[in-house]
């Protein structure tokens, strides 16, 4: 008898552990695609992780997805003469543009060059931010999302 309360007290606790699972995990407002600790729709680059969300022109992409360095929508020619005359660059330089710092070393070169090999003739992103292409499109702490009680 008693073991039998066991059995039912355990697939009791079981079934409540299996449906906080399910119920906490999967798409959602709060998902996090890239994992990393920033939520899709505040995430400047939805499927690279950037934990620290650096976007230094502010336009929603950030600089670890964003190549369209002359800001004219896509990845083109015009992005590849930001490169060149940022090339070798570091920052205190003239011509040191830290948009063009794709990933964030401090230095514009041969990993620069690689960022815009990989989304020439493409529009930045994909960004989660809503404001995305619009500057300013500050980086915050997320702040609104209604939950019903
Ligand atoms: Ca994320
Ligand atoms: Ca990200
Ligand atoms: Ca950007
Ligand atoms: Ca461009």
């Amino acid at each position: 008898m008693k073991a039998g309360w066991m059995t039912m007290a355990l697939a009791f606790v079981a079934t409540f552990a299996f449906l906080f699972v399910v119920g906490t995990s999967g798409a959602g407002p709060d998902a996090d695609t890239d994992g990393d600790g920033t939520q899709d729709n505040q995430d400047n680059c939805l499927t690279v992780a950037n934990a620290d969300q650096l976007d230094s022109n502010a336009d929603g992409y950030g600089n670890v997805c964003d190549f369209d360095w002359d800001n004219n929508g896509s990845v083109g020619s015009g992005d590849f003469g930001r490169l060149v005359a940022g090339f070798g660059s570091v920052p205190g330089d003239a011509n040191y543009n830290q948009d063009v710092d794709c990933n964030g070393d401090e230095t514009i070169g041969s990993a620069e060059f690689g960022c815009l090999v990989s989304g020439f003739g493409a529009a930045p992103g994909p960004s989660g931010r809503s404001c995305a292409g619009t500057t300013p499109c500050p980086t915050g702490p997320v702040l609104s999302f209604t939950t019903t009680p």
